[in-house]
């Protein structure tokens, strides 16, 4: 069989990748590995939760006060439970948990930071939700690890990635080296190679945010969705406007169609509402190595130094040119 046309599993690509690398000691090819397991597990769960009782909620807060669904706390478990096999993951940082989670493996390599089931709030109408997972090295020489030692920039992260539970189970990842993307196919229960070197359009024509808080915006956000909204044949404007609620799937439609999500501060959210460590350097790592731009309104999200495991930040990701033209409005309306 022709080469170009046979199926590469994530789990051949991943070994494949490695043996590029002869120092590599293949951790990161098994943690890789280990979330993809459970992204196969989740999005089993994920597509016939309306049969099973894993719909609604399940009581409980997490650290937003936001109600926790039972979806979130299956998919918090199910990739900790993962993470846990290997002895590769000294600690997990969740939007789930309070603090962070020791796993067994005190001397374990790897810091995960996730977000186990992002935009749960889509569950309940059959919307797309997804998975997103940050990975950092342990500092070295260090043996008891407190929270300062997970807070590293995003530039920091050696791999990161989602799995997006949509019309397909996909999973993205990049380990800085670009960008891939695998399809489930639920009837070998495998995630089959579907793109390999991922590049998002220099430019589009979709911008996504939630108008609905308009009211809510600073002056150069307001100005910037305006002129999307012009009628301009040369730029393709007027723009589509499209935004899901669960930043996976909208980050995901823009790597693949190119613009603009945006969740920015606001008088509702002075920081904005997205966090840091497991949505915005997650996503924006993909979104760089496939050749796009995230920026939280000044510079780069990569570059923020963290203070606190669930902060959260202002957030514009997508094609450079989207993103360098809403950076001019932001300079002029909002500028210092
Ligand atoms: P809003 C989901 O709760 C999430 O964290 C992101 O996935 C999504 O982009 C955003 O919040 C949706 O927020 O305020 O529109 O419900």
């Amino acid at each position: 069989m022709d080469r170009q046309k046979e199926l590469i599993t994530l789990e051949e690509y991943i070994i494949h990748a490695q043996n590029k690398f002869p120092g590599a000691t293949g951790e990161l090819s098994q943690l890789l590995r280990d979330i993809g397991l459970a992204a196969k597990i989740i999005s089993r769960e994920v597509n016939k939760a309306g049969i099973t009782n894993i719909l609604g909620l399940e009581g409980s807060e997490n650290v937003h006060g936001e109600n926790v669904k039972k979806l979130d706390l299956f998919a918090n478990e199910q990739l900790i439970s993962a993470l846990s096999r290997s002895n590769i993951t000294c600690m997990v940082i969740s939007e789930e948990n309070e603090g962070l989670v020791r796993l067994s493996a005190d001397a374990g390599k790897y810091i995960v930071f996730m977000d186990p089931l992002d935009g749960s709030s889509n569950i309940d109408v059959s919307l797309s939700i997804g998975s997103i997972f940050s990975i950092y090295m342990r500092p070295e020489g260090k043996h008891k690890l407190t929270d300062q030692d997970a807070l590293q920039p995003g530039v920091k992260q050696v791999a990161a990635g989602y799995v997006l539970y949509g019309s397909s189970t996909v999973l993205a990842y990049t380990t800085g080296l670009g960008v891939r993307i695998f399809t489930l196919d639920p009837s070998i229960g495998e995630f089959i190679l579907s793109q390999r070197d991922v590049k998002i359009p220099d430019y589009g024509n979709i911008y996504s945010a939630d108008e609905g808080s308009y009211n809510f915006w600073d002056p150069g956000l307001k100005q910037y969705v305006k002129y999307c909204q012009q009628i301009d044949a040369d730029t393709g404007r007027p723009y589509k406007a499209r935004y899901v609620g669960c930043m996976a799937a909208d980050v995901h439609r823009t790597l693949m169609q190119g613009g603009i999500f945006m969740y920015p501060d606001s008088t509702r959210y002075p920081n904005g509402k997205l966090r840091l460590m497991y949505e915005c350097n997650p996503l924006s790592f993909i979104i760089e190595q496939a050749g796009g731009m995230a920026i939280d309104g000044k510079g780069r999200i990569m570059e923020i130094q963290p203070q606190a495991i669930h902060e959260c930040t202002p957030v514009y990701i997508g094609s450079k040119k989207n993103v360098e033209k809403l950076k001019e409005f932001i300079d002029q309306y909002d500028g210092e």
